[in-house]
């Protein structure tokens, strides 16, 4: 009865892939897998459950994936030189609810990044958060926006007495100030927590900061903006074991029950190249920022954060107002097949969301298809020509793309091979 139906959802999901692999991805939390990595999906790990710990399993049937789930945390102590890991979030945002959940009680005070300035949903009243407590205070910014006024802070942390701080956000030029907080927190006994999402990669590579040596007490992050995929969550700390207990007990039962043991797997064979290749590929993609932001402001487009040479990032922010907008901005290059996400900059007021002020930019993704220094300033001539002088380069775009469909920095060219 519904055959129909069925294939034509087929054939949405084979356009969308055949339609994406002529675009260029600029959106800034999204990555793609290797070939290899991505042939995974759908192993018989897909149909399973495995809800405990490898070895202490509520179901049987388990074995192949305690090794690999096994293998996987200690390649993650390895990689980010921590004692624990949580890899059951199936999301970031579950991993952020399984430390809410057990670290902020009703009516805590937590400091976050607002939302204007970058912060993620999850951290925001309306979010997962905003379920344990309704006390958000935001950070105090610098006049440019884009990094935390220190002294401000520390003065409001004194006077507000917050249980938690959140650092790390979704609009993220710049490394937060946790080296700086720290001490402080220690101190009034405040939990300092980073949400590493969008620059995890960037921390593996050695190219962003290291939060858990400069004192944040836990990172959590989803595993697919700068790190390789799959899409999922995990939490990374140093803690002490009657706390990292209470994470444990977050993650299972609180934020999840199966995980997802396809995609786990796949995060498995991930992890192996973000320690292989995650050095080059985040030097690759910050100079693929810079030199995009750089390119954009040669034709006279309001990069945010100049002043700081832009971004330190994966990230690009860029000011469109006088385009019409981020909305505007965001859907005319879309319909030109150049794909990335309106976005609010710290300057505006939350009203704004809708109609925001600017568009953020990820690089990550194209450098992940090869794209180095030329290809950002070709991107960056094809915004213009789109944005500022108003053609058509859906075309051209096409073209373009065409040349950039291997995944670099994985062993599909190895080990991929004798796998077919
Ligand atoms: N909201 C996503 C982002 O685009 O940054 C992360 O979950």
């Amino acid at each position: 009865m519904y055959e129909q139906e069925f294939k034509e959802t087929i054939q949405l999901i084979k356009k969308q892939d055949e339609w994406r692999s002529r675009t260029i991805n600029l959106i800034a939390s999204e990555n793609v897998m290797s070939k290899t990595a991505r042939a995974m999906a759908g192993s018989d790990f897909a149909h399973r459950y495995a809800e405990g710990h490898p070895g202490e399993r509520y179901y049987r049937g388990t074995s192949f994936i305690d090794e690999i789930e096994s293998q996987l945390k200690a390649n993650l102590k390895i990689l980010f030189n921590c004692n624990h890991t949580e890899v059951r979030p199936i999301s970031g945002t579950n991993a952020n609810e399984a430390v809410f959940s057990k670290f902020v009680k009703r009516e805590d005070v937590v400091m976050v990044n607002s939302t204007p300035s970058g912060g993620h949903i999850s951290h925001h009243r309306l979010g997962s958060l905003g379920k344990f407590t309704q006390n958000l205070i935001d950070f105090p910014l610098t006049k440019d926006g884009y990094h935390i006024d220190i002294e401000k802070t520390k003065f409001l942390i004194k006077s507000a007495k917050p249980k938690l701080i959140v650092l790390g956000k979704s609009l993220f030029l710049f490394p937060d100030p946790v080296q700086e907080l720290s001490d402080l927190c220690n101190e009034n006994n405040i939990k300092l927590i980073y949400d590493g999402a969008h620059v995890l990669g960037l921390i593996a590579g050695k190219r962003f900061q290291d939060p858990l040596r400069e004192g944040a007490c836990l990172i959590t992050a989803s595993t697919h903006k700068t790190f390789f995929g799959s899409q999922r969550g995990l939490i990374l700390s140093n803690m002490d074991p009657d706390n990292w207990r209470k994470i444990d007990r977050g993650a299972f039962p609180g934020s999840s029950s199966n995980h997802h043991l396809d995609t786990l797997a796949q995060l498995a064979l991930c992890t192996y190249e973000c320690m292989e290749f995650g050095q080059e590929y985040a030097d690759d993609v910050v100079a693929n920022a810079r030199t995009l932001a750089e390119a954009l402001d040669r034709y006279g487009v309001d990069v945010e954060a100049k002043e700081f040479g832009f971004t330190e990032s994966h990230q690009v922010a860029v000011n469109v107002r006088k385009f019409g907008g981020g909305e505007k901005v965001s859907k005319s290059l879309e319909i030109n097949d150049i794909i990335l996400n309106m976005n609010m900059l710290p300057h505006e007021p939350l009203k704004n969301h809708d109609h925001p002020d600017g568009v953020r930019i990820g690089v990550q993704e194209m450098t992940r298809f090869g794209m180095k220094k030329d290809e950002m300033e070709k991107i960056a001539e094809l915004m213009k020509e789109c944005v500022v002088d108003h053609k058509s380069v859906k075309e051209e775009v096409d073209r373009f793309r065409r040349n950039y469909q291997d995944v670099k920095y994985s062993y599909d060219d190895t080990v991929g091979k004798d796998l077919k």
